[in-house]
């Protein structure tokens, strides 16, 4: 086939890895800027090249046409989560999702290859709108933990550097590894409302500060810089107290001053 034609098969499955990368990463925003935990941590997509589709296809006795049809991980997003309990989560927000189709599932979470892979692997049939209409192509969505992550990092260059024929030695280093892995998941795992507890305070904290200096720069066009210059001090102040209710405190107070200012400005003769 020639390269040309390659680049628009490949088109559409591009579109689809940076929509999918996008709309994950808004919902970890979206958690966050509510103050919430977010199961998702770190996205990322790649379209598979075409040398490595071409060697997939050749291994797996595919020909040249029926590739669309039995790669199904061509276009590839990794949702990665901090703990074991997340992958659950974020595989059924994604089940519950009407952007895309489940088409199936595999999960290597609980049924771990024999290499000591593992991840949640869902295939979704998705929908890209190109210049030519719409068009359906499939994406390889991988859940896992940041632990699993880092073991299949490691060990997809040890394949490639070891062309898929990694020696038995360290076979056996990756696969104490692996079990080394899920002990550190489960260990995390037993402290996670903890963590949870101390990332969801910080989160808070710095969704409040940003809304506290959001308000004050709002009130340079209202209030006079000497009034400014006091409500900064006292922000500084309270900052430095390290204690979130009285920033919450000062917060409030802020938005009742700002609300003033307004109102005055709507009505000078208030
Ligand atoms: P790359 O370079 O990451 O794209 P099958 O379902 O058996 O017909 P397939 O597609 O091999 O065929 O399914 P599977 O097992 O779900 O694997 C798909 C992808 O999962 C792989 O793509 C890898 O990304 C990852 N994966 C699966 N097994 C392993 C493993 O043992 N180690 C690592 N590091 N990753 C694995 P590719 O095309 O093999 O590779």
């Amino acid at each position: 086939m020639e390269i040309q034609l390659w680049r628009e098969i490949l088109m559409p499955y591009d579109v689809a890895v940076k929509e999918l990368v996008h709309k994950f990463e808004h919902l970890m925003h979206e958690y966050r800027s509510r103050g919430m935990y977010s199961p998702i941590e770190q996205v990322c997509g790649r379209v598979k090249t075409i040398s490595s589709i071409l060697e997939k296809a050749q291994k797996k006795k595919i020909s040249v046409d029926e590739i669309e049809d039995h790669l199904l991980d061509i276009a590839g997003v990794r949702i990665i989560c901090q703990f074991v309990e997340d992958i659950e989560k974020v595989v059924e927000l994604i089940r519950n999702r009407t952007d895309m189709e489940v088409v199936s599932e595999k999960d290597y979470i609980n049924h771990m290859k024999d290499s000591g892979y593992r991840s949640y692997h869902i295939i979704v049939n998705y929908k890209v709108q190109m210049l030519t209409g719409e068009r359906e192509v499939k994406v390889e969505i991988q859940v896992r933990t940041l632990a699993m992550n880092f073991w299949a990092t490691i060990e997809h260059s040890l394949q490639y550097k070891y062309k898929k024929n990694i020696p038995d030695h360290i076979k056996e280093k990756l696969s104490n590894a692996a079990e080394a892995i899920i002990v550190l998941d489960n260990e995390m795992s037993s402290v996670r409302s903890e963590i949870m507890d101390a990332q969801n305070s910080l989160q808070i904290q710095s969704n409040l500060v940003s809304d506290i200096l959001n308000t004050i720069q709002n009130l340079y066009r209202l209030a006079n810089k000497r009034e400014i210059l006091k409500i900064q001090d006292e922000f500084y102040r309270i900052y430095e107290l390290n204690d979130i209710e009285k920033l919450q405190r000062f917060g409030r107070e802020l938005d009742i001053i700002a609300e003033g200012y307004r109102a005055q400005l709507l009505d000078p003769d208030i």
